[in-house]
């Protein structure tokens, strides 16, 4: 009897979580089509190294493809016809979106319609996963979960949450297994520089090593659940293995300042900070010298204070849990960094 290979597609898969989906799907023997854009100058560096082993090269197809072109998307789609699609493609980050909110909703919004119309039309029985995010809920206080009000604060989270919105609604009104993950922030060694806990890592030891002399931030009393990207792309997969498709918050429960993320990472990098002043002026220090100041030009037009999620729903129906606490994510984000 011949085998059937599952067949997913992943759009966004040069993206930090685009490059762990793909490795967790190709190792439970997955054919895995990675949809990746145009770009002037390599934008393939986090996969790279999936080619090296020729055996799952050969299950490890890329095609060139973009969310804003939705001949583009049908194409693939057609072509492919997948069981599974991913769609982790975004203009994801959430200060640029106040500078490119057209774009940004292009993107994230349109894009994910796009993909959802093309499996309205081509293979109604294909499974859809939309990267949903903490962002949708802005503003309400925390804990965070699948029934808390959503008040988004850039136009990143409310193109998300449109996205969301269209998934929800081609569930209901097509019958399509279509799901919205909804993943608090999660981090990893190849996590975008321009992201809080990258730059801060790589900050840190840049400065350790007499390579750069200061790090400007912005707001450091936000507070974040932070976990690592390895484990959130497991809940990714979950969601679209159950019977019925559903909605879940996907998180740790545990929430720190930006700034406690700058200390623990410090004292791992055993550099003595001690924190000065107050407001714009507060600096921290490292062999008396301010290594970290406060530059508003990285505050946002309006902020997301405070985020901690609830995943309780997706321990108990899933049986997901995360494996990294946030000691054990520095830890591999720091050593990715020095080598
Ligand atoms: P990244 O920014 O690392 O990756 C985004 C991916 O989308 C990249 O592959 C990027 O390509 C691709 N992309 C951007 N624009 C387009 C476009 N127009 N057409 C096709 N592809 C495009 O994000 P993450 O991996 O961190 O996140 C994955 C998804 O999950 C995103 O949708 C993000 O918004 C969402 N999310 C992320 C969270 C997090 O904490 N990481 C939390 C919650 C949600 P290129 O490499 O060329 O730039
Ligand atoms: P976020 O992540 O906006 O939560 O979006 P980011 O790491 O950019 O910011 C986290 C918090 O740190 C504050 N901050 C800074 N942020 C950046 N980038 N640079 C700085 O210098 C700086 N100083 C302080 C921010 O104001 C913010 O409060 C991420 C993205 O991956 C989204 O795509 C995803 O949806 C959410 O996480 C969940």
């Amino acid at each position: 009897m011949k085998l059937i290979k599952k067949v997913a597609m992943i759009f966004g898969v040069t993206g930090q979580d685009g490059s762990y989906l793909s490795r967790l799907l190709l190792q439970k023997g997955y054919q895995v089509h990675g949809i990746k854009r145009r770009s002037s100058s390599f934008n393939t560096q986090r996969i790279e190294d999936i080619y090296k082993d020729i055996h799952e090269a050969k299950n490890f197809v890329l095609h060139y493809g973009d969310l804003t072109d939705g001949q583009s998307i049908n194409n693939l789609i057609s072509k492919i016809n997948p069981m599974e699609i991913y769609n982790l493609a975004a203009q994801s980050h959430v200060a640029v979106s106040f500078d490119l909110a057209e774009y940004t909703m292009m993107v994230n919004a349109l894009g994910s319609l796009k993909i959802l119309e093309a499996i309205k039309r081509i293979n109604p029985k294909i499974r859809f996963y939309q990267a949903g995010t903490s962002e949708m809920f802005g503003a309400s206080p925390p804990p965070q979960n699948e029934k808390t009000l959503f008040y988004p604060k850039s136009p990143y989270a409310i193109s998300k949450l449109a996205a969301h919105w269209i998934t929800t609604n081609y569930r209901e009104a097509y019958n399509l297994y279509a799901c919205n993950g909804i993943l608090f922030n999660h981090e990893s060694p190849v996590r975008g520089e321009t992201f809080v806990t990258q730059k801060i890592i790589k900050g840190l030891i840049n400065i350790k090593n007499k390579k750069q002399s200061k790090l400007y931030l912005g707001n450091i009393y936000a507070k974040r659940d932070w976990g690592h990207a390895k484990d959130y792309v497991e809940a990714m997969w979950l969601m679209l293995q159950q019977k019925k498709p559903e909605d879940y918050v996907i998180a740790t429960g545990k929430q720190y300042t930006v700034k406690e993320f700058i200390n623990l990472s410090a004292k791992k990098l055993n550099m003595q900070i001690t924190w000065k002043g107050q407001g714009l002026k507060e600096k921290a220090y490292y062999n008396n010298k301010p290594i970290i100041e406060i530059d508003p030009i990285y505050f946002r037009p309006s902020e997301v204070e405070s985020l901690k999620g609830d995943a309780k729903k997706a321990r108990v129906k899933l049986g997901w849990s995360p494996r990294y606490s946030i000691n054990a994510l520095i830890d591999e984000m720091i050593k990715a960094a020095k080598q």
